[in-house]
């Protein structure tokens, strides 16, 4: 059965959030981070290091196959249930712009984000850099307007129906949200929407 260690709504949330929309059985552990090595639940503890070098979450156990990374996890939860729709059985441009924005969001509109988590809590504090937090409202702007061109007016990003890369959206807006970056009206909609499916509903109860 697949393994999913995950924290909360970090970017593992994707992932138990396409278990859900995919239907499949899954055992999910929550995973604590950046605390004692010694306490089995840590992503520091030296077995958890085994799957992911990085103490970090996402990882996906299943069989031999261990994956690190949400966007991969997220193909393979798709590619295991391809009735799910989650990769939409669509032309070449579709499947096109699915993998551009799935790029924009890791390279452009999340890394802001992770700069504020970076330089607030996550770094050493003698790495950390006050100035960065504006750096990443800044950054965070220009992204989302960006998006906004690129996004078209439609209820789902791509096809016409619900993909992987709406589970990536929809969180990276929950997380900017959470982490009090100016989030436009659009995106907030576009969250809220998806964020009423059963499937994130009942993923939220998972992640706790
Ligand atoms: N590129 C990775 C990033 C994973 C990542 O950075 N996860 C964060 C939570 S959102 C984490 O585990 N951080 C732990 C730490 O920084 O100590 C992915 O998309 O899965």
């Amino acid at each position: 059965m697949i393994k999913l260690y995950g924290f909360g709504e970090s970017r593992s949330f994707r992932c138990l959030w396409a278990l859900e929309e995919a239907g499949l059985p899954y055992e999910y552990i929550s995973t604590k981070l950046r605390t004692d090595a010694a306490d089995p639940a840590s992503a520091q503890h030296p077995g958890y290091l085994q799957l992911n070098v990085q103490g970090k979450v996402p990882t996906l156990h299943n069989d031999g196959l261990v994956l690190t990374e949400s966007i991969a996890i997220l193909h393979y939860i798709a590619r295991c249930a391809p009735e799910s729709g989650l990769l939409p059985n669509a032309s070449m441009d579709v499947y096109a712009r699915l993998d551009e924005l799935t790029s924009f969001v890791l390279a452009e509109l999340e890394q802001p984000l992770w700069s504020k988590g970076k330089h607030t809590f996550a770094l050493p504090a003698e790495q950390r850099v006050p100035q960065m937090l504006e750096t990443a409202k800044f950054e965070f702007k220009k992204a989302v307007t960006t998006l906004d061109h690129m996004l078209p007016e439609s209820e789902f990003a791509v096809a016409d129906s619900f993909t992987l890369v709406d589970i990536l959206l929809a969180q990276t807006f929950n997380w900017a949200i959470r982490f009090q970056f100016e989030v436009p009206a659009r995106f907030v909609t576009l969250r809220d929407r998806h964020y009423k499916r059963p499937a994130a509903q009942r993923a939220l109860n998972v992640a706790g």
